[in-house]
């Protein structure tokens, strides 16, 4: 008999076509009644698959006691209740490494888009202004400005490989100094960091540390010709001061792929010309996708093989 399964929310048609195959799939985003739902896998289910924003609360893993594994389609895993999941025996994957390359190409994407209007052009192009009102307003350079990256994981290195190619010199705060990142410089504080850099790049993930972080006070340092590029959660940053430095041009500007509470953008966002926005999509090509969820599927074989998960969140 083939293990019980539930999916929190939709995934890669081509991985569902799989669970469905191999496990027995119940979609808990599609059950009109959740509870009764719940209620009635609790005997038999004994894993849960989810994505990276919605996770899995404490709430659904409690209404599931035979659940010991829980596979996440992302990299951060804010949205699981780890807590939980520590105390309860419940093993944890995710898919980390395989979305560092597509993550880091967004966010240079977003600093360039940002700095050099790429969206203001294409919008004036396509208005029929340049004939008519002739180029359009200066944009600012990136090459050579001072790169500043929160969070030296694997997307922050190769983020940093990426900036090397842009001949900006690189500063970046982590917890602390990382021994393979010796050519860069580390800066403990990150309102220090802020000050000194002209982009400040958000890769850090989601920690009660982390959390809110990226506050008036570190906005104020990153100043009134400094960027913020954001490709790791929308919670790192406060957005209402964020909104406030971007239509006071306290900052420059600001290219970001999450918000604080997705799918929802706060629409004062929409009407300024110096934010670039993404609905959460830095990993979002077809390569990544499909790496993700082959990990995502090799994690549940090696789990109810007993054998090590690839990619355990420890
Ligand atoms: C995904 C992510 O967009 O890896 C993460 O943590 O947020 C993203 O790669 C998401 O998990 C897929 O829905």
């Amino acid at each position: 008999m083939s293990h019980t399964l539930l999916l929190i929310g939709p995934l890669l048609p081509s991985v569902v076509s799989t669970l469905e195959s191999s496990y027995t799939l119940h979609r808990y985003w599609q059950s009109e009644d959740k509870d009764a739902l719940l209620a009635d896998i609790a005997d038999d289910c004994v894993a849960v698959v989810t994505d990276g924003g919605s996770g899995v609360s404490a709430d659904i893993l409690k209404k599931l006691p035979r659940v010991k594994i829980v596979s996440v389609f992302g990299v951060g895993v804010d949205a699981v209740d780890l807590d939980y999941c520590r105390d309860h025996g419940i093993n944890v994957s995710n898919t980390p490494d395989v979305l560092s390359d597509d993550v880091a190409d967004m966010a240079m994407a977003l600093a360039l888009a940002v700095s050099r209007k790429l969206i203001v052009g294409d919008q004036y192009a396509r208005a029929g202004k340049w004939p008519v009102s002739g180029a359009m307003s200066l944009s600012r350079r990136v090459m050579g400005k001072r790169a500043g990256i929160y969070g030296m994981g694997s997307i922050g290195k190769a983020l940093a490989q990426r900036l090397e190619g842009f001949r900006m010199p690189i500063s970046y705060c982590n917890r602390s100094p990382r021994s393979d990142s010796g050519h860069y410089t580390f800066v403990a504080s990150l309102q220090e960091l802020a000050r000194q850099v002209d982009y400040l790049f958000v890769t850090a993930a989601a920690t009660s540390g982390t959390i809110g972080s990226i506050n008036a006070t570190v906005l104020d340092a990153l100043g009134p010709d400094g960027y913020l590029i954001n490709v790791s959660r929308g919670t790192l940053v406060d957005e209402s001061a964020l909104l406030s430095s971007l239509q006071e041009k306290r900052i420059a500007g600001a290219g970001l792929d999450v918000f604080a509470n997705e799918p929802i953008i706060p629409e004062a966002f929409f009407s300024l010309e110096n934010v670039v926005l993404q609905p959460h999509n830095a990993s979002g090509t077809r390569e990544t996708r499909e790496a993700m969820g082959k990990l995502v599927l090799d994690n549940l074989a090696a789990h109810f093989a007993g054998q090590p998960l690839l990619t355990a969140v420890t």
